[in-house]
């Protein structure tokens, strides 16, 4: 195996013998064989597409196969290679049609093209041979990787949006377009380059989508405090960023005597006005994803993971049996709820059921967080913001979105927060909030000092509130304005927001803990030379520099 494609590669560079995640060797291979599967697909589903034909079924597996291969979103070989096959069968369905309407493909004689799976074994020695690695120059194989990793954070934003029904068909043509241009060696680093800029276009498009059918689906978020305490019924612990499926569990779970609480990046969906009517949505327990040890141990209740991020359960945990997975998210021997049926609904009773059976959750802290300030709470607002910058009362805002990770050093983030003046205030998204947003930190005239607007996607709130600054402020450029970006990343999310965050012309962002294993020095010098992207020291250089 050979995998650098999250914050977490190993000695910096990448993960060869198992992933330090705990992805095993087999799985991360017949990951790279799915991605090699999807491009299969795209060779002929992006030629149908440019004469008309488009196929749902091309739409959801183009999206979830990458969405699979997401750090910490899938260890589960069976599920991979169930996909892989699905894909083959796919790509020959499309190679039909093309053939009957005379289309044919460049790329009809590459290998994604014509491979057949063989048994277990034989997909297993042929996993090995299409990873990162094929690309022998190392500032292609960066631009292709990072355009790939681009590509997995739009996929799982754009599944988010496809199950509640909003797409945008130029999402999904640009996906085959940008799939197919990582096989064709006729590309020039600037050729990738370029592409790499407009896979950050498609990332503004795919959260902007995605804001649209959340706010369209649950209203607006707005300021909510969450209880982070506990109640006296037995609860179910839902994670990872698909609100469709909190929904339907939120509506299965009412009146059955059994609670519903968030963990990690599923805690916004406490600011959306539509599941507030719902008593039994009690709070949110425990903090970030890599923290799930200890504390789905102590929740007592079955955990059901949407998506990323999962970790493997340690030796001697007792909840690995109350664990469920559903969508893209998998792990052997936690059982899967299957998809909805067209037009239904995902079934969630035996998680309801299971939880029945549970004592209430163990109480490890009490309290209350504050959250909901997405773009339109914050635009809501924004008299008093602008006046606050007018006065001074706010001199600064430091954009912290992202991810978090179990790494030591990100203790930066919460000693940065901490070190902070009075006087700025900071923007976050993503479960990077979860290094602070229990801090005291207080306000500046009623305006918290951490302002959350959501899960990592609702990064692009944060935009949409720096452009309507900008305009406010009557400035010409957006890195005129008083915001300093320091941003944490860990997995292929993170890569899509970042993308789009230089797509939108944002410069010097701070990006941490450690820059990404797969920019070779000349693709970083690239970032650096043309965006300022820099990475993190300590917090008091740091501090200096974002200052100054
Ligand atoms: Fe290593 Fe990250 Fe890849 Fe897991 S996802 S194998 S930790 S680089
Ligand atoms: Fe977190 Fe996994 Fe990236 Fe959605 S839950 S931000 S790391």
């Amino acid at each position: 195996m050979f995998c650098y494609q999250c914050q977490e590669a190993a000695k910096g560079t990448g993960c060869t013998v198992n992933g330090v995640c705990g992805k095993k060797s087999d799985v991360a291979n017949l990951q790279d064989l799915l991605v090699h599967s999807a491009k299969g697909v795209a060779v002929y589903s992006g030629e149908l597409r440019k004469v008309g034909y488009s196929n749902k079924a091309v739409n959801k597996y183009l999206l979830e196969s990458l969405f699979i291969t997401i750090t910490n979103a899938n260890f589960d070989a069976d599920a991979i290679v169930k996909s892989i096959k699905e894909g083959v069968e796919l790509r020959d369905e499309l190679k039909k049609v093309a053939a009957e309407k005379g289309i044919t493909s460049k790329f009809a004689d590459h290998d994604v093209a014509t491979w057949i799976p063989g048994d277990r074994n034989e997909l297993e020695t042929k996993s090995e041979t299409v990873g990162v690695l094929r690309t022998e120059n190392e500032d292609v194989r960066s631009l292709r990787e990072l355009i790939t990793y681009g590509l997995k954070g739009l996929a799982a934003y754009g599944h988010h949006a496809m199950n509640l029904e909003k797409e945008n068909p130029e999402i999904y043509s640009f996906v085959e377009k940008a799939l197919v241009a990582t096989l064709d060696d006729t590309l020039s680093a600037d050729d990738l380059v370029a592409l790499t800029l407009e896979t950050g276009k498609f990332g503004v498009d795919v959260m902007a989508l995605l804001d649209a059918a959340n706010t369209e689906a649950y209203g607006h978020p707005e300021i909510t405090e969450v209880n982070i305490g506990v109640g006296t019924n037995p609860g179910i612990l839902i994670s990872g960023h698909d609100l469709k499926d909190i929904e339907e569990l939120l509506e299965q779970t009412d009146g059955t005597g059994v609670d519903v609480y968030t963990h990690s990046e599923m805690l916004p969906a406490h600011y959306y006005p539509a599941f507030k009517k719902y008593k039994h949505f009690v709070g949110n327990y425990g903090s970030s994803w890599w923290n799930q040890n200890p504390e789905f141990e102590s929740f007592n209740g079955p955990v059901l993971f949407t998506t990323n991020c999962i970790v493997p359960p340690k030796s001697g945990n007792t909840y690995a049996d109350k664990v469920y997975t559903t969508g893209a998210a998998g792990f052997p021997g936690f059982k899967h709820i299957a998809d909805r049926p067209e037009g239904g609904k995902k079934d969630f009773s035996a998680v309801i059921e299971h939880a029945k059976k549970c004592a209430a959750p163990t109480e490890i802290e009490s309290g209350t967080i504050v959250g909901g300030f997405a773009h339109n709470q914050v635009i809501q607002l924004a008299d008093k913001v602008v006046d606050a910058v007018k006065t001074g009362a706010i001199k600064k805002f430091f954009v912290m979105a992202g991810c978090d990770g179990r790494m030591k050093d990100r203790n930066y983030y919460t000693e940065f927060a901490e070190k902070l003046p009075q006087d700025t205030v900071i923007l976050t998204a993503g479960c990077a909030k979860y290094r602070y947003n229990k801090l005291a930190l207080g306000d500046i005239g009623g305006i918290p000092r951490v302002l959350d607007a959501g899960q990592c996607n609702d990064s692009y709130s944060l935009a949409v509130i720096a452009l309507k600054l900008k305009e406010v402020f009557e400035l010409n450029d957006i890195n005129e304005l008083p915001i300093a970006y320091n941003i944490a990343w860990y997995e292929q999310k993170a890569v899509i927001v970042l993308l789009a965050l230089l797509y939108l012309g944002v410069k010097n962002i701070h990006l941490g803990p450690t820059l990404p294993a797969f920019l070779s020095p000349n693709v970083a010098k690239v970032l650096v030379e043309n965006f300022g992207i820099a990475g993190i020291g300590t917090v008091d250089e740091d501090m200096k520099i974002f200052l100054s």
